[in-house]
Order: structure tokens, then C-alpha cells, then sequence
């Protein structure tokens, strides 16, 4: 199987299936390195979410990237780590039920925030799509407790939904980072010492059609890739990465968006640009 649309023979769906993250999420989430929390957001959530995408598309997002590809009717908007300047998503971001649903499935005594991601495939950008990648390749990261919490803002059907490799976290191979723009141009932080993302995988592919409100829980190392939108409507996610108490800054090269120069070498992840969000109470004995 190659690239994102020879693999739709053979999707498997998801399993997990409840809005709660409970042993059953946990346990998909460690065994496929991807779960599926159907309605874990009401749409008063979601109305909180679309004042953020207005506010970040009318300029609040300083980190807002339009392109139009060749031959595309539609645009992709993407935006990362504008929750500092975007109060409504900090209120979804905060306020909501969240983090409440992400901090169980890491396993931490804490749950720090990374930074949010707003993807926006409009009506026909057909070739806007995302190649097989890890995210863990774009981090100057050390650890495994990194996850991604991607929240579908319309109704997603299976021929523009996410596709996951099951099981791909737990492969010790990091990938080369890809520029997404143009695959076939170097990534500008990328590790020339690590391999390329396989062109052809071998395994079970998941994926599954989403509705409002519906999110979805991969590790950093799971491989995943999407499709361009071919729907005559809007396709759009909000999504937010989390870390947990095993991270730690390692140096390599990566975007401002990943970086706080107040951190050295070995440093826990964690400062105003990074903030502790949940910890455990330290018990008296
Ligand atoms: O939603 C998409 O189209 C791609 C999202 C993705 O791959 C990511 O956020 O890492």
C-alpha cells in the first residue's frame, strides 16, 4: 500500500468508540497508538472553537498560513501555537473537558501544553494532502508521552478522514521529517541521519469517518497521513498536543513553535510557553 488513497481497500475502523477516556481508551490508544473518543465535545465547545478559527483567520493567529495549490478550488489554513493570542481557544483549551480526557491515557504525574494546530482543508482543496509522517520528527523532544488530540469541527467521511499505521508507535525508528508543502523538496529541520517515511507499509491501516465533536488520541511515533479534501464543503480540525513528565528538550533543530530558549539540554518541557496544566498532588505519606 503507497501514498493516501491507495490504502481505502483495506481501512479497518476503529474500535474504542466512547467519549470517555477509560481502560477501553487506554488500551487502544497503547495497542494501535491511535483512539477514537466519539462526542467528546458539545457544540457549545465547538461554537467557542469556530470564534477562535473567525478571530485567528481576521489576523489574531501570528502564525496563520494560507496556500492555494495547483489547480485547487479551495484553500488550506494552518495555524500553530496561536492559543497565546486566540482567547477562544484558550477557553476551549483550559476551560473545557479536554485535558480531563487526554491526562489519564499519558500515564503522568503531570500534563503540560505544547501547542495547538488549526487545520483548515476548504471546499475542494483536493491535492492539500498530508504525507505519511510521525510527528515526534518535527520536536526537539526526548521521550515517548506526547500525544496529539485532534478535534473534528465538521463531519468527516472516510475519503478525507486521517488514515493510522496500528501498532507504529511502538517501532524504535524515527523518520525524517517531510516538508508538507512539497514532499519532494528537504525539510528545513530535517534530520538527514534518519531514514525516510516508507513509501510502502505493511499492516493494518485505520481510519474512521468523524462527526462534530468527535477526537482523536495518537502518540507522537504513530504514523498516520491524510488525504486533500475532495468534499464540496469545509473539512476542519482543532487539534492540541499535550506532553507528560517523561519529556525533555534535546536540541535539534525545529520551528519556534517547539522551542523555548529559556530551555538547556535535558530540561523538562515546561515554562510559560509550555504550561503545567494538571500535576498530581505530591502525597504526605
Ligand atoms: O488532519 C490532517 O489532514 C492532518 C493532520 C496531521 O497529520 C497532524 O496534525 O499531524
Amino acid at each position: 500500500m503507497s501514498g493516501t488513497d491507495a490504502v481505502d481497500g483495506s481501512i479497518q475502523s476503529f474500535v474504542a468508540g466512547s467519549a470517555s477516556a477509560d481502560g477501553d481508551a487506554r488500551q487502544a490508544l497503547g495497542d494501535d497508538g491511535v483512539v477514537c473518543l466519539r462526542g467528546a465535545f458539545e457544540a457549545s465547545w465547538l461554537s467557542i472553537v469556530e470564534d477562535g478559527i473567525a478571530a485567528a483567520l481576521a489576523g489574531a493567529s501570528v502564525d496563520l498560513e494560507v496556500v492555494k495549490r495547483g489547480g485547487d478550488e479551495g484553500q488550506f489554513s494552518f495555524s500553530s501555537g496561536a492559543w497565546q493570542t486566540v482567547e477562544p481557544f484558550q477557553r476551549f483549551i483550559f476551560e473545557s473537558p479536554l485535558a480531563d480526557f487526554v491526562w489519564p491515557l499519558l500515564d503522568s504525574s503531570t500534563l503540560t501544553l505544547f501547542y495547538d494546530f488549526l487545520l483548515i482543508k476548504e471546499a475542494h482543496s483536493d491535492s492539500a494532502l498530508t504525507p505519511w509522517h510521525q510527528d515526534h520528527s518535527y520536536y526537539p523532544l526526548d521521550g515517548t508521552k506526547v500525544v496529539n488530540s485532534w478535534v473534528a469541527l465538521d463531519h468527516i467521511p472516510l475519503e478525507s478522514a486521517l488514515r493510522f499505521l496500528a501498532g507504529s508507535h511502538s517501532s524504535s525508528t524515527l523518520y525524517r521529517a517531510l516538508d508538507f508543502d512539497d514532499p519532494s523538496v528537504p525539510y528545513r529541520h530535517a534530520r538527514s541521519e534518519l531514514p525516510l517515511p516508507p513509501i510502502s507499509l505493511d499492516g493494518r491501516i485505520l481510519a474512521t469517518s468523524l462527526q462534530p465533536g468527535d477526537m482523536l488520541i495518537w502518540w507522537s511515533h504513530t504514523l498516520h497521513c491524510a488525504p486533500g479534501n475532495r468534499l464540496d464543503r469545509r473539512r476542519a480540525a482543532f487539534s492540541v498536543n499535550w506532553l507528560g513528565d517523561d519529556v525533555t528538550y534535546n536540541g535539534q533543530p525545529a520551528l519556534d513553535t517547539y522551542i523555548d530558549p529559556l530551555l538547556s539540554l535535558g530540561d523538562q518541557v515546561v515554562g510559560d510557553k509550555f504550561p503545567l496544566v494538571r500535576h498530581s498532588v505530591a502525597s504526605n505519606g
